[in-house]
């Protein structure tokens, strides 16, 4: 946690800010430890202080690593337990420019900083902490690996259950059960069982609707282990596939190993995104591939580095990222095919292990 405080350090020097206020909670936890939903961490020049309220004396008392702990009761929202602290704390010495995550501080916390410290300008920033935290330890390296193992096991012994007449929330919650029982703390987001029509939704959460024989299905699941994900994406047929359906599923194949392919330290996002779409573009469904080729992977599922057409990042040994190019198509469905890769030194590792080709049950 200390290297990971120092390296903010040298960083928010370096754009001449003196103090770092930290807000989001997966940023918190990326810096001292503490996983708690209350709770935010000021780095100054020499020292970090972290404040949550009495609800978390003990969990911040076992986590909190390589920051002063401050605890404040009553029903004061942390702005103002915050500031009340540094003003009444001689051990907290700060002054200057304050670096604040604009995404992540609410106008509330915003507006009672200034009024507290008008002499302290706060300088809006955005993914500092995001960018530190895109390449990944060992530690976290292994619990990416063993969510992508537990889910890819999941997706293994859902397969079976696929069938004319089972609802998709049947088989979210089955995927969620497995997922627990192998081990994972909890699913990584809302999952997605999307059939028939609904797989043209990219994001169609499982609802009540029944499978039925000549469906497309596709399935976004993920799971948390040590509070990073996995994150996979495998589309079916159930029964036998279409001619447009196989047409669809193998440009999207193609594209998605095209990009897979690309994959290795020192290549450009954007140009990993434009192999995917371009390859889909020449197949007629450009149109049709409607969001990014892929994210990194961290304590937000959705990490930095982006892999889409703006992106100016560029992939770095020790990253993990996803690759996943989908073809929507109103009123038909839609095939996504998503994989959870590590960038090596020479190239890359895809972690999953669940099948690619087209599955008809
Ligand atoms: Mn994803």
């Amino acid at each position: 946690m200390e290297l990971r405080i120092n390296a903010l350090r040298r960083r928010f020097r370096s754009l001449g800010i003196a103090n770092f206020l930290v807000t989001r909670p997966s940023n918190v936890r990326y810096l001292c430890g503490f996983t708690g939903s209350n709770g935010i961490l000021m780095v100054t020049g020499h020292d970090a202080h972290f404040i949550t309220d009495g609800r978390y004396t003990n969990q911040a008392g076992e986590q909190v690593k390589g920051a002063g702990l401050f605890i404040y009761s009553g029903g004061a929202s942390v702005a103002d337990a915050f500031v009340r602290e540094l003003k009444n704390n001689r051990d907290i010495r700060f002054r200057g420019r304050v670096g604040v995550e604009s995404q992540f501080m609410t106008v509330e916390f915003y507006q009672t900083f200034r009024r507290a410290f008008p002499g302290s300008t706060p300088v809006e920033t955005a993914n500092v902490i995001e960018e530190l935290a895109m390449v990944k330890n060992s530690g976290e390296i292994n619990a990416i690996r063993r969510a992508v193992d537990i889910t890819d096991r999941a997706f293994e012994s859902v397969l079976p259950e696929i069938k004319p007449g089972v609802r998709e929330l049947e088989l979210s919650a089955e995927i969620t059960y497995k997922h627990k029982r192998l081990g994972a703390e909890k699913d990584a987001f809302d999952l997605i069982v999307a059939s028939g029509p609904r797989s043209a939704l990219p994001h169609g959460i499982a609802s009540s609707r029944k499978i039925r024989t000549g469906d497309l299905v596709t399935f976004d699941i993920g799971c948390i282990v040590d509070g990073y994900p996995s994150d996979m994406t495998r589309t079916v047929v159930v029964g036998k596939a279409s001619r447009r359906q196989r047409e669809i599923y193998r440009v999207v194949q193609e594209a998605q190993q095209l990009a897979v392919e690309g994959v290795k330290a020192g290549a450009k996002c954007a140009e990993l995104d434009a192999l995917a779409r371009q390859h889909i573009t020449r197949a007629g469904y450009g149109e049709q591939f409607t969001h990014n080729l892929g994210h990194g992977l961290g304590l937000e599922v959705h990490a930095r580095p982006v892999l889409g057409r703006q992106s100016r990042d560029k992939l770095k040994a020790g990253m993990a990222v996803t690759v996943e190019p989908g073809v929507y198509i109103e009123g038909f469905g839609g095939v996504r095919i998503e994989d959870d890769i590590l960038v090596t030194e020479d190239g890359a590792e895809v972690l999953n292990r669940s099948p690619k080709e087209l599955l008809e049950l």
